[in-house]
């Protein structure tokens, strides 16, 4: 007979997802963010607080923030380990939307929990309940469904006979990864139900590599055979498929010249000989001018986003040929390339082998010289005097006092375009930017995330004033857990990023700098002292030299460390990069706008089609 042992639904999620291990032993799920409302409290709660040795719980203060740090947390280990987050439903539900979308994007997983509605209906409406006049079966996480990679709804207990399995398999594989939405009615969570003990058996999910197809591999192999110029775009899926010895080996052997995405970057150091930078709208001069003129283009875990391929405008050679290795099929077959579909480092490798000695001649190292003799006075430290520090020299400092351990992270602003051009990235995953959603107020909490995920790292953050102030509340979080990193705020008293952007666009400027919104006071927020009611150690500086000398005290400090600069919002670098497309009005009075069209369109005819 069938051994069982009876439990509540709750109960059981909590049970079965603490037994779920990766290959190096470790429970796949680090813990639990929580935070708890009618919809989740007795059941879930009641769970979580049985099984804290097995599974922490951690309670944030904002349930979108606490998913930036469970997602982090993953991007950061590679996708080897995640965390679930919790919340009541309605309100704290969609609070865990966007982050959904974030994890989507960047295909990381994490484990979304919402409470749902009372699957019995007794007491609808219950509290925070929708009603739709016309479909009985909505709630509100239903918005989950576009932004998770696997969905559902738990309204009877053995459900999750059939979810969890599932939730683990989306979570753990490659081609597949992303968020996973189980959807748990309240009642449910507190039922009880006879399980097989077997269920809850320790399971190991080890990664998938895929392995190519020999057909695909030859198909690659004679297109890359015929080439003169090929290149190679590293994207996200180095470092998650543990790829970037293999990808090194690979460009070695055959001397094709790499270039990096905001994901890939760090996938080779900064100064390896064929390294040749980063590529698209924030990338060098030096890779943008490989890849204008390479006959092919192989791609290796790359998504091709726009900010990639300059909106499609920069792969443009006469005749070029695209290949993509990525394990996902939706990727590998993109824009007309010639896909192999596999893991990288099983790509890679028999891609090597069909290869055989095929060696090119690699660009000419004067190239990447020329980068950084037009880069490098950017980021020096400035001379004395009183003006306002510029986002490059900022980007500059934190540079000399990075160490080897140091693992800097951004998502949106000034920063990540800055990053991507200028920073030099020595180790792999020593450079996090969240650029697949670009979302403000992914970097205070994402930055604990990454803490937690490698706490003997060096963490540095950077973060704009306008995305400080979007979502910041897990720094309270940082300090009540001890968690040590660095929040380098550069306050330009606006969103100097979107103001450029306006600008380029031929807009006036308009409704993004404080001077240029409809304020009746001109604000002056005190970032240092906000960040120090919150429990973290915090200094305003006024020039580079004091960031520098703030930097330096770094390691001293316990908890979270804030330091503030005033930058100046209009300069940024402007060597490198490459077109982006955004909608310029066909029809305007200002003749900036006009202007700006004019040349909106005449790159649009420069966009390769397929
Ligand atoms: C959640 C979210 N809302 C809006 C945007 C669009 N956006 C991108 S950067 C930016 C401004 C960022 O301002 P700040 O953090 O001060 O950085 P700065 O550009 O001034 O350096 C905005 C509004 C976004 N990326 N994410
Ligand atoms: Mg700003």
């Amino acid at each position: 007979m069938m051994t069982t042992i009876r439990l509540t639904a709750a109960q059981a999620m909590v049970r079965y997802l603490a037994a779920q291990k990766n290959e190096d032993g470790d429970t796949f799920l680090a813990g639990v963010w929580a935070i708890f409302g009618h919809g989740n409290v007795a059941g879930l709660g009641e769970a979580l607080q049985g099984m804290q040795d097995a599974l922490p719980t951690w309670r944030g203060q904002n349930e979108q923030s606490m998913a930036h740090a469970a997602i982090a947390y993953a991007k950061q280990l590679g996708r080897k380990r995640a965390m679930a987050v919790t919340s009541s439903i309605g309100p704290g539900a969609l609070n865990m939307v966007t982050a959904a979308g974030l994890a989507h994007v960047n295909r990381l997983p994490v484990l979304f929990i919402p409470g749902d509605v009372f699957a019995h209906r007794g007491p609808d409406p219950v509290l925070q309940q929708i009603e739709d006049f016309g479909d009985g079966t909505l709630s509100v996480n239903d918005c989950f469904r576009p932004v998770s990679r696997y969905f559902d709804r738990i309204s009877r207990p053995e459900h999750l006979l059939t979810a969890l399995p599932r939730a683990m398999r989306v979570m753990t594989d490659p081609a597949e990864c992303g968020p996973v939405t189980l959807s748990f009615c309240q009642d449910v969570q507190a039922e009880a139900y006879d399980w097989p003990e077997a269920f809850f058996a320790p399971k190991v999910w080890r990664l998938r590599r895929v392995q190519p197809d020999p057909v695909e591999v030859q198909a690659v192999a004679d297109i890359i055979r015929g080439a003169k110029a090929p290149v190679i775009v590293a994207g996200g899926g180095v470092h998650y498929a543990f790829a970037t010895n293999a990808l090194r080996a690979f460009a070695e052997a055959h001397q094709i010249p790499v270039v990096e995405t905001q994901a890939g970057k760090s996938a080779l150091p900064w100064d390896h000989p064929l390294n040749l930078g980063p590529v698209g709208v924030t990338g060098a001069a030096s890779a943008n001018t490989v890849c204008a003129q390479a006959d092919v283009v192989i791609g290796v875990g790359t998504r091709f986003q726009d900010f990639t391929t300059g909106s499609w405008s920069l792969f443009k050679a006469p005749g070029r040929r695209l290949i993509s290795l990525n394990v996902q099929a939706y990727d590998a077959m993109k824009h007309g390339a010639e896909p192999l579909c596999a893991d990288a480092v099983a790509g890679l490798e028999a891609l090597g082998i069909a290869l055989g000695t095929t060696k090119f001649t690699p660009p000419a190292s004067g190239l990447k010289a020329e980068w950084f003799a037009a880069v490098d006075p950017l980021t020096a430290a400035p001379g004395e005097g009183n003006a306002l520090a510029t986002d490059m020299q900022v980007v500059g400092a934190v540079q000399r006092a990075a160490t080897d351990d140091t693992v800097v992270m951004c998502a949106a602003g000034t920063m990540p375009g800055e990053l991507h051009k200028l920073w030099k990235a020595s180790k792999p995953m020593s450079y996090h930017m969240e650029y697949g959603f670009s979302c403000m107020g992914y970097e205070i909490a994402g930055a604990m995330g990454i803490k937690m995920a490698q706490p003997a790292r060096d963490v540095i953050c950077f973060t704009g004033d306008g995305t400080y102030m979007m979502l910041n509340s897990e720094m309270a979080t940082a300090a009540m857990l001890g968690m040590r990193f660095t929040v380098v705020v550069t306050d330009n008293r606006g969103y100097g990023c979107i103001n450029r952007l306006q600008m380029g666009t031929g807009g006036a400027e308009f409704n993004n700098l404080y001077a240029h919104a409809r304020v009746e006071h001109q604000p002056q927020i005190d970032f240092a002292a906000h960040a120090a009611s919150m429990g973290a150690t915090s200094v305003k500086v006024a020039s580079i030299a004091e960031l520098e000398a703030a930097l330096a005290k770094r390691e001293a400090i316990n908890g979270p460390y804030v330091i503030v600069i005033d930058t100046d919002p209009y300069p940024s670098t402007h060597v490198g990069g490459t077109w982006w497309e955004v909608g310029v009005p066909e029809v305007s009075t200002r003749a900036d706008v006009n202007a700006a069209r004019a040349k909106y369109e005449t790159k649009r005819k420069e966009q390769v089609k397929l």
